[in-house]
């Protein structure tokens, strides 16, 4: 029996004013700034999912590695017959290649990128029609309120490509404190799956955000497509430049957009802002951790019981943790 996703509309959703206010402070702000989130279109979910196919691109294989070498014991850390739900889950792949281990009873995928994210989901149902899926379009950076067809016992989130690390490390603490609190107190069967991307070597970790074929930078300059149709801005694509490095100091990559020359952007209602050449946009930060630094922060947000596990390398880490 193949039964069809159900799209779902949270109460929590944001309106398209909240979306435009938020945009046009971070354009407005002395340092300029645009919400990662916003690189998340159709294009954009296309242009991330060849990322992960890039050679230089290394979390997304090093972590499907992990998965692979370690199944057994992460399938008997989450248990089988969980309700799985997938933050940020793209095109599903990365839950996917997990079904064979952990054979969820329901699989609950979330994504900012609803239309994109349906798509996906529609397809994996008829692959594995005998798992309920409920997918949900939303930003859950804003609220992690599940709707009632999640059941709330067995609850195990499922956070992987280390996309944590878009969050200050405050940020990221409070983010897993309200994962936290999305399970019931007591319940042994629920928990969390989370991937995180390691500190190392700098050229390694600024080619991987800068790669040769240009896809980083089409998927960050693509950001600025997104925010046009938003905000029904001006940006020229020829105008900006990718810039995607490691900040050894802060322990993050970060991508900008570099203004070309001298560039007015113009978006509704009257709104205006001058960048002089050289000047930057900051589209998103990718923070780094130390094996030891990540698993003292999941401790802090109240979890137990922290299992974890690393590809030979010592590149990537995924951790279990209990609630
Ligand atoms: C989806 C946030 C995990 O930070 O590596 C990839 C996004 N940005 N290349 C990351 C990203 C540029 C990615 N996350």
């Amino acid at each position: 029996m193949t039964q069809l996703p159900q799209p779902a509309q949270p109460d929590h959703c944001v309106s398209l004013d909240e979306i435009a206010n938020q945009l046009v402070a971070g354009l407005m702000s002395p340092h300029a700034a645009i919400s990662p989130k916003y690189l998340y279109d159709v294009l954009g979910s296309r242009l991330f999912a060849a990322i992960c196919e890039l050679p230089e691109y290394y979390p997304t294989r090093t972590e499907a590695a992990i998965f692979e070498q370690h199944a057994a014991h992460i399938a008997d850390a989450v248990g089988r017959g969980a309700t799985l739900i997938d933050l940020g889950a793209g095109n599903c792949a990365k839950a996917a290649r997990l079904f064979p281990a952990l054979q969820p009873r329901q699989y609950v995928p979330i994504d900012i990128s609803a239309k994109f994210l349906q798509e996906a989901v529609t397809c994996l149902q008829h692959q594995f029609p005998q798992i309920e899926m409920t997918c949900l379009g939303m930003d859950f950076s804003a609220g992690l309120e599940l709707p009632a067809s999640v059941p709330d016992e067995r609850r195990q989130f499922f956070y992987p490509g280390s996309s944590i690390g878009n969050f200050t490390p405050l940020d990221a603490l409070m983010f897993l404190q309200r994962i936290r609190k999305a399970i019931r107190p007591g319940d042994s069967g629920s928990g969390l799956l989370i991937g995180v991307d390691l500190i190392k070597d700098k050229a390694i970790l600024d080619a991987a955000y800068d790669d040769a074929l240009g896809v980083t930078a089409a998927f960050n300059l693509n950001l600025l497509l997104h925010v046009n149709r938003l905000l029904d801005a001006d940006f020229r694509l020829s105008d900006w430049r990718h810039r995607g490095f490691y900040n050894a100091g802060q322990q993050r990559i970060e991508m900008h957009l570099e203004a070309r020359s001298d560039v007015t952007v113009c978006w509704q209602n009257g709104g205006i802002r001058h960048f002089a050449q050289g000047d930057w946009i900051h589209t998103e930060n990718s923070y780094k951790y130390t094996q030891h630094g990540f698993v003292d922060l999941l401790q802090q947000a109240g979890f137990g019981n922290v299992q974890s596990w690393c590809d030979p390398r010592q590149w990537f880490m995924v951790c279990h943790a209990q609630a």
